[in-house]
């Protein structure tokens, strides 16, 4: 209260409220290892990385940074960051090894439970997240996302995972980035790696939001009152602007295509598709001369089933990019499927600074514009960010880039909260050096540096780690 009336009276508040969560992220693939370690399920990503060679350094994360075994060395980096959350995944087949209940593995029981217990021990929250994409191989085989079992299987993993975890963690996101699972895995961006957007793709939109949907009511129903956690989906999106007024309305499409389809049918009052591109996509389809549209109807009771099931809404923002309206024909089709659907380019603001890589824009006011306009368009009272991060490709210790960009993040984020948005936490990706996917461990994101060559996996500290405890430490961002 103190705070709230020093920054009415005296202008910007310069310190984070003392519940703020400053946090870190990682997920199980890119870290864990022990990819066969127990009896630890084959999961989609290590079948594609185990019979495809697809990363740019041909690597898999079969060791990755061999959390598996380093755990205590990953409490310990978080407890160095300061951080009062850690922001980690479950690996569904490592709890579930057949992908169903019928088994629980003691082995995989006991490596979370630890994981929770110790960074309880020391203070940190753990905030985890129940998918981030390394799906059991063996549902991938009866058509993974594009079946709509989907919906109950992930309903009773969820509830696997809230009767093991459910009295110490107190928050749960149940999928992680459904754009990157949908639009990246019918894209050749990530497993199952399909060329397949416009069936299996748009299928797997409609089944994202009921699998997290029945995760969320498994939860209020039978846990809700036991545990008082709080759930969230984290969606990914680039921050939209238009390149000039013309481009106004292929923007507001354009923030509907990447952010309202996954975002409307739970934070919107009227829940479903977001009706204009709903619109759009369909007479696609039937130009095409496909007899459905492209994105499946929900069912009155569907629409009910997913309308809502949200605590906070959970952000993952990395960039913000200029929207440019052109010829579907001729729209590329990078960085993820559907400009061609809607016609749109994306392009850089030529004031921008970018990261190494090129389509990745520095313009962090782009952060706050965005919590704005959930909290405008949704009405949504609290957001948590749960990751935000800056990428390189050398190794170097000496990070200022990553320094100076989570900097002004934050005090983005300060701003927001002084505008009155109850931003929970932010949360840097990543604590250290992982697997980055189809980049393979050549793009580094962490706050710690990982020698993966070295045979403990040494974690070293970055000068962005030692910035982020500084201000994790202060709860102020130093000038
Ligand atoms: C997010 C994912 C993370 C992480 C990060 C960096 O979208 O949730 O898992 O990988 O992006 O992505 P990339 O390696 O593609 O640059």
């Amino acid at each position: 209260v103190f705070s709230a009336v020093v920054s009415g009276c005296f202008g910007q508040n310069e310190t984070f409220p003392t519940w703020f969560l400053f946090g870190a992220a990682t997920a199980a693939y890119q870290i864990e290892g022990g990819w066969y370690a127990g009896d630890k399920g084959e999961s989609m990503w290590d079948r594609l990385l185990h019979s495809n060679d697809i990363t740019l350094d041909s690597s898999n994360a079969d060791v990755a940074c061999d959390s598996y075994h380093l755990w205590r060395r990953d409490i310990e980096v978080a407890k160095e960051l300061g951080l009062n959350m850690y922001r980690f995944s479950i690996s569904w087949p490592r709890i579930l090894p057949s992908g169903f209940p019928n088994q629980v593995s003691e082995d995989g029981k006991k490596y979370y439970s630890n994981l929770i217990d110790g960074l309880l021990e020391k203070g940190i929250q753990p905030v985890v997240t129940m998918y981030h994409w390394d799906l059991p191989q063996s549902l991938q085989d009866l058509g993974g996302w594009a079946n709509p079992l989907i919906a109950t299987w992930f309903g009773d993993y969820a509830r696997v995972l809230f009767t093991l975890f459910g009295d110490r963690v107190k928050y749960w996101i149940t999928l992680n980035e459904p754009l990157a699972i949908c639009d990246g895995g019918y894209n050749k961006m990530a497993a199952p790696f399909l060329d397949d957007m416009k069936i299996g793709g748009y299928l797997c939109n409609k089944h994202v939001l009921l699998a997290h949907a029945a995760a969320y009511r498994v939860y209020e129903k039978e846990f809700q009152s036991l545990y008082y956690g709080k759930l969230s989906m984290a969606n990914v999106f680039f921050w939209f602007k238009p390149e000039k007024t013309t481009d106004d309305e292929a923007t507001k499409l354009a923030i509907q295509m990447w952010e309202g389809r996954y975002a409307h049918p739970i934070y919107s009052e009227s829940g479903g598709w977001p009706p204009e591109l709903e619109k759009i996509l369909a007479e696609n389809s039937k130009k095409e001369g496909y007899p459905y549209p492209r994105l499946p109807p929900f069912t009155p009771e569907e629409i009910e089933f997913v309308k809502g099931t949200y605590d906070f809404y959970a952000l993952n923002h990395y960039t913000t990019r200029l929207v440019r309206k052109v010829d579907p024909e001729k729209a590329g089709s990078w960085p993820y499927y559907g400009c061609k659907e809607i016609g749109v380019d994306f392009v850089n603001d030529p004031t921008w600074k970018t990261a190494v890589i090129d389509w990745f824009a520095i313009y962090p006011e782009g952060l706050r514009e965005q919590l704005h306009w959930i909290n405008k368009t949704y009405g949504v009272d609290q957001v948590m960010i749960t990751e935000n991060g800056y990428p390189d490709l050398n190794d170097d210790l000496f990070d200022v880039q990553r320094m100076t960009y989570i900097k002004t993040m934050l005090q983005q984020v300060l701003l927001a909260i002084n505008d009155g948005i109850h931003v929970m936490g932010y949360t840097v990706w990543s604590m250290m050096d992982n697997f980055e996917w189809v980049t393979g461990y050549k793009t580094k994101y962490g706050l710690y540096a990982v020698d993966f060559l070295s045979p403990n996996l040494t974690r070293t500290p970055r000068e962005s780690a030692r910035f982020y405890s500084s201000v994790t430490k202060g709860r102020r961002i130093p000038k």
